[in-house]
């Protein structure tokens, strides 16, 4: 049976199944899945839930990468439904695996940044260490999708027994930081990897946020002639750890002069003790990268600072907050009412503001 057909194949199976139990909710979104997932799915529905997610973090726990990449798939669910089975499975992940050592590769698009992280993994060669790469997938509204290659770009190292790779969702924030990529860091410690990546889109909010996720922030940036380099955006200089520039290849002079401009500029901006170490490599040429694989050597593992867990947590709650009152009949009929009153003209949209609040004050009486 070819793939399309085990999909319709799956597909009326299911139907059958949600038909007779009652349960539709599954279908309008079923096309979206592929046959693993829609099975995967019926897995969750219909067995039980705390069966479920015991064999599935049991799966992660014991390094299964198939098993890894279903809970993050869960995760990564939006669906009122699956936030409890969500919940489940982080409480239950929390408790295994290891701080890793997180490090996020920032820096603008073409950079080069995937094409080091494909030169630099593939230098832990025949060692033990296990690496996950999170990406935040660009196919966002921000970049229209034109730089997908992330995973093209790493080809070398996409078939190492001990590297996973893993697109995550930017889920249209801007940048594409978001608590699932915060869960999907828990997951992969939990799975127990040495070593995770966090490569960034490399624009917007990403850029700054990406500091509340990791151990350390690595920038990398290009040889750039002396006005280009003071357009560099001070916020991301402020936070960053080791300054990379790459591409040295393409002009060696210009490499070093960038980078000397940059430790200059460093000294004035950024007021920690600890000041942030600079390379110039080429990501096409292992040897060049030897010094900053010696030094991330000395990068202990640690779980995240209060001020990072802080951050997370007060978006967490903000996106609870949020969800609970959309989700309410009510606000979503009163909402749509409003909307197209004010697209009529019909209501200015501050007496609609009042009217969606007031909403939400009679809900909190009751
Ligand atoms: N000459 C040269 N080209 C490079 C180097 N590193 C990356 N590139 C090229 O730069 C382009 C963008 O690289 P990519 O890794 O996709 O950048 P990203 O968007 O930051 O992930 C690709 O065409 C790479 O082949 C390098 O060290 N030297
Ligand atoms: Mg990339």
């Amino acid at each position: 049976m070819c793939f399309v057909n085990k999909i319709i194949f799956c597909e009326d199976l299911m139907r059958i199944f949600l038909q007779s139990s009652g349960k539709r909710r599954f279908l309008t979104d079923i096309h979206k899945h592929s046959l693993q997932h829609i099975i995967y799915f019926y897995h969750i529905c219909y067995m039980d839930q705390g069966e479920n997610i015991k064999s599935l973090i049991h799966g992660v726990n014991h390094g299964d990468r198939r098993a890894l990449a279903k809970a993050i798939t869960l995760i990564e669910s939006n669906r009122p439904e699956d936030q409890e089975i969500k919940s489940m499975l982080m409480k239950a992940a929390r408790s295994l695996g290891k701080a890793a050592v997180k490090i996020g590769i920032t820096g603008s698009p073409g950079v080069g940044k995937s094409t080091f992280l494909n030169g630099f993994v593939r230098m832990f060669g025949e060692s033990s260490s296990r690496i996950a790469i999170l990406t935040i997938d660009p196919s966002s509204t921000l970049t229209g999708g034109s730089i997908l290659g992330d995973k093209l770009r790493m080809t070398d190292i996409a078939d190492m027994e001990q590297v996973f790779i893993r697109p995550s969702p930017s889920k249209g924030t801007l940048g594409g930081i978001n608590l699932t990529t915060w869960e999907t860091v828990l997951l992969c410690e939990a799975a127990g990897y040495d070593y995770i990546f966090i490569e960034t889109v490399g624009v917007g909010q990403s850029e700054i946020e990406i500091q509340y996720l990791v151990n350390e922030v690595w920038y990398l940036t290009m040889a750039r002639a002396g006005d280009e380099v003071q357009g560099i955006k001070r916020g991301i200089l402020e936070i960053v750890d080791r300054v990379i520039v790459t591409k040295e290849d393409l002009n060696p002079r210009e490499a070093q002069n960038t980078a000397a401009f940059l430790r200059q500029s460093l000294k004035i901006i950024q007021t920690r003790p600890k000041k942030a170490s600079f390379y110039t490599l080429t990501p096409l040429q292992q040897d060049t990268m030897k010094t900053l694989f010696e030094d991330l050597q000395t990068v202990q593992p640690h779980p995240l600072e209060k001020d990072q867990l802080t951050f997370w947590f007060s978006r967490g709650w903000r996106e609870t907050i949020l969800r609970k009152i959309q989700s309410h009949p009510r606000i979503q009929v009163l909402y749509e009412r409003m909307l197209s009153d004010v697209h009529g003209n019909a209501s200015d949209y501050w007496s609609a503001m009042d009217h969606l609040v007031n909403e939400i004050d009679d809900l909190w009486k009751e």
